[in-house]
């Protein structure tokens, strides 16, 4: 009797824990294939109300706009108010980094609206060799000085992740870890390739934290208001945002190709890259790096990371809509293979690590190849099959893709991807 009380009771609550979201799904996390269920994939080509889309101009005209409406509203969170730079600085500059081979900028982004202001720093390196160069543009996770041993460059002081293995502590910056992610980004090889690169500490921008007191949230508050709203924008899109605002100082660069500017990203960030080259057409090319849920790979398969456990670990990375898809993926009109076929007819490249399985490089994968026919309809080329292509070995279509060997990291192979996509792809080398 007692035994079926408390069965009977513990069966009701976690009814009503289901019921009201309050529960991630216990079970592990799915790695077997054959465990994927099935799912009816939303076909790009076909408007909410069912109409085909058989021409580019009706893609651009019908389709595209109310696909980013959808994202925007129920995924990442519109970006509720217009925060234009106020004012940009040079904060220190030399023509005479990388042994001579290249400039070196640091510049600031001021904005000021009320009595907020925030200001985030653009590390750059630029060819000397090239009069405006093509760039590549990506946030990093630990600031500027972590990205090479250049003891020229500035340390942030906004909030950071601890991580003890990157001497990071108190979530401060500090010159023990100049350098430390140094492997991650080969500045030489980019140079000496003709590119120049870009890169902000995404944290000045909004600290990786579940708090919208600080960043730049609070910018676009109404009276009274201390959250977004739920269709508002989450961490993810305040980084896109800060993307465009580079953008926007880009153009105002004589030193910079604007019309050849590639965003980059990885894992959250790589989230972030796709989500600015998707709503921001001045971006000529996007590359997505391990970026799995959320990012490049589809949440249909519910394989590694899912909706769910993604919104319980990061509650403030998308809008409070996103929650609606817990562990309810069936009902997600749209799919991530959609984000990367609003950013055709420019190129994108989508990149897994074979060991990164939490990121499902299967799902990043059919998510490009699922694009494939949006590509198609502007006379581009995407993945021409279902097949994954073996490791190692890069697909270099306008929609690109490669699994390589390794974990979930960014390394030199992926990087000598890049550059000799990006060499083929915008310069037609
Ligand atoms: C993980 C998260 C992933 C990915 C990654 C990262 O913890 O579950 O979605 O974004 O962090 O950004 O390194």
């Amino acid at each position: 009797m007692t035994t079926r009380f408390i069965i009977l009771t513990l069966a009701v609550l976690a009814i009503c824990l289901t019921i009201f979201g309050q529960i991630v799904p216990q079970k592990d996390p799915n790695y077997d294939e054959n465990n994927v269920p099935k799912f009816d994939l939303p076909d790009p080509l076909t408007t909410f109300s069912g109409k085909k889309i058989k021409k580019s101009s009706e893609w651009i005209e019908e389709r595209r706009p109310e696909l980013l409406t959808f994202f925007s509203e129920n995924v990442y969170g519109k970006v509720p108010c217009k925060i234009p730079i106020y004012q940009w600085k040079v904060v220190e500059q030399s023509g005479n980094a990388l042994d001579g081979k290249a400039c070196r900028k640091q510049v600031d982004l001021i904005f000021k609206k009320d009595n907020h202001t925030l200001r985030f720093n653009i590390l750059m390196y630029l060819p000397n060799e090239a009069e405006k160069a093509p760039v590549f543009l990506g946030y990093n996770f630990y600031g500027n000085h972590t990205i090479t041993n250049d003891t020229n460059i500035l340390i942030s002081d906004a909030w950071t992740r601890n991580d003890k293995s990157l001497g990071i502590d108190n979530h401060r910056l500090t010159e023990d870890s100049r350098g430390v992610r140094a492997n991650r980004w080969p500045v030489e090889k980019i140079i000496d390739s003709g590119y120049g690169l870009a890169t902000i500490f995404y944290c000045e921008v909004d600290p990786d934290r579940d708090d919208f007191s600080d960043g730049i949230h609070p910018f676009c508050y109404i009276e009274g208001q201390q959250c977004p709203a739920s269709d508002e924008w989450g961490s993810i899109s305040a980084w896109a945002w800060g993307l465009s605002r580079a953008m926007d100082y880009f153009e105002q660069d004589n030193d910079v190709d604007a019309s050849k500017v590639i965003v980059f990203g990885h894992s959250r960030l790589g989230k972030t890259a796709l989500w600015a080259g998707a709503q921001d057409e001045r971006f000529s090319a996007v590359i997505s790096n391990n970026s799995g849920c959320g990012g490049a790979a589809l949440s249909k398969r519910r394989f590694g990371e899912t909706i769910a456990r993604i919104n319980a670990a990061f509650p403030h990375w998308f809008c409070k809509n996103f929650r609606k898809y817990n562990d309810n993926e069936v009902a997600l009109p749209v799919d991530q293979h959609e984000l990367i076929a609003l950013i055709a007819p420019r190129p994108v490249y989508v990149a897994s690590a074979e060991k990164d399985l939490w990121a499902d490089p299967r799902g990043e994968f059919l998510a490009a190849y699922f694009a494939t026919p949006v590509y198609e309809l502007f006379g581009k080329d995407g993945i021409p099959s279902q097949e994954m292509p073996p490791v190692n070995q890069p697909i270099h279509n306008t929609v690109a893709y490669h699994i390589r060997t390794g974990e979930h990291d960014v390394t030199d192979f992926d990087w000598e991807q890049y550059i000799k996509w990006a060499d083929k792809q915008l310069l037609k080398k």
